[in-house]
């Protein structure tokens, strides 16, 4: 399973920068709106310790992080979804991902120009997702009225249910609130039909505040508390960056050198880290791990995924042939060195296919085609 995320916010809030020092893919950033005007996809590896932990054991040729995909796109201005600004012309590219990176500007940098003339995190948060449920109106109507006559005419049972899920979508966009709103309850097949509209406002939501380098922690930074207090009330995850700190130190070669500025500035994780690791709660997602000689790989998944899914995501055969899995723990992995030794000591468990996989698991998958 990959994951694709796409970045909304007004222009000029330092989208692309933090794009940019994400994934070095080489997108414009420039001190102008609208800088950015065709997308620019990325992709970043997931920052995992645990590869290199289980590298220093298993001997193997390379290592394959997880990924995940990210879309930067222009900025949406007030109107946008009446033609304002270019930002609207490019949602569609943001249609099809699994979650939404909102970038806010929290840093007071005079020389950047704002768009609305002044840093004010909640007005601009509610600018953007008003504008996003007012794109999406359109589409959900569209498709309302689309399946109610399918449902009238053929009875199809599929477009009565599609109907059904989608009138409050259509009421809550209607009030500018966001189909998200009236999810909550839903079970899982709800849920997958509710993604299938192609809606943004049924994605979930991470919300980025770019803050001042002066101060990238943002401890003490009003604003950062203003956008933290709007995450909660949504349901909604955030993290702190500083874009322009990202892009000095995507400059930096070393890993250890990247490690040293970044405890020198008083921070314990790259913005990546932060940012995958909000994405991975945000979606309820996990890794486990495939080892051996050729690669040593994290593969991703969603929390409470049984056996065969998670031998899904490397082939469908995997999951369709599926006999069992054979598993054990990178702590087993250091206690007996050698997984003969972890076998010899009864640690490697043979798991069916009622197994929940962990997340750290090490697995290797028995199936037949
Ligand atoms: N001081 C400061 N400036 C930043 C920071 N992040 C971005 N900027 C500046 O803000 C300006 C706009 O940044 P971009 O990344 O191009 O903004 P954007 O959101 O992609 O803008 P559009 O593509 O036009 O929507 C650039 O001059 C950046 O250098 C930051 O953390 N601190
Ligand atoms: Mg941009």
């Amino acid at each position: 399973m990959g994951l694709s995320t796409g970045i909304v916010g007004l222009p000029n809030v330092g989208k692309s920068t933090i794009f940019n020092a994400l994934t070095a893919a080489g997108a414009l950033a420039a001190n102008y709106p609208f800088a950015t005007i065709e997308p620019n996809t990325g992709v970043v590896a997931v920052p995992d310790p645990r590869l290199k932990e289980i590298e220093k054991i298993i001997k193997t040729e390379k290592l394959v992080p997880a990924y995940i995909e990210i879309k930067d796109i222009a900025g949406l201005v007030a109107g946008a979804s009446q033609g304002e600004g270019l930002g609207n012309k490019f949602l569609g590219h943001i249609r099809e991902t699994d979650a939404i990176l909102h970038v806010v500007r929290c840093f007071s940098d005079g020389d950047v120009v704002h768009v609305s003339g002044s840093v004010d995190p909640i007005r601009d948060i509610e600018i953007i997702n008003l504008e996003l449920a007012l794109a999406d109106l359109e589409s959900a109507e569209r498709q309302l009225e689309k399946n109610k006559r399918s449902a009238a005419s053929s009875k199809d049972p599929d477009a009565a249910q599609r109907a059904e899920l989608l009138a409050p979508i259509v009421e809550a966009l209607q009030a500018g609130k966001w189909a998200r709103t009236v999810m909550g309850g839903y079970d899982a097949n709800m849920l997958r039909i509710s993604r299938s509209f192609g809606l943004i406002t049924t994605k979930p939501v991470l919300y980025v505040a770019n803050v001042d380098e002066a101060n990238p922690t943002g401890e003490g930074n009003p604003y950062v508390a203003q956008v933290r207090a709007h995450a909660a009330t949504e349901g909604s995850e955030m993290v702190v960056i500083s874009g322009a700190i990202e892009a000095e130190i995507s400059a930096l070669e070393s890993e250890e050198e990247k490690l040293d500025f970044l405890s020198s500035l008083g921070l314990d994780e790259s913005g990546l880290s932060k940012l995958t690791h909000a994405a991975y709660k945000l979606l309820a997602l996990q890794s486990y791990f495939t080892a051996g000689p050729k690669e040593i790989r994290a593969w991703m998944i969603p929390v409470g995924a049984k056996a065969p899914q998670a031998a899904g995501v490397i082939h469908t055969d995997f999951e369709k042939g599926f006999i069992r899995a054979e598993v054990y723990t990178l702590d087993d992995l250091k206690t007996y060195k050698v997984e003969s030794a972890i076998r010899a000591a009864g640690k490697l468990r043979s798991e069916g296919k009622e197994y929940v996989v962990r997340d750290g698991d090490i697995m290797h998958f028995l199936f037949n085609v």
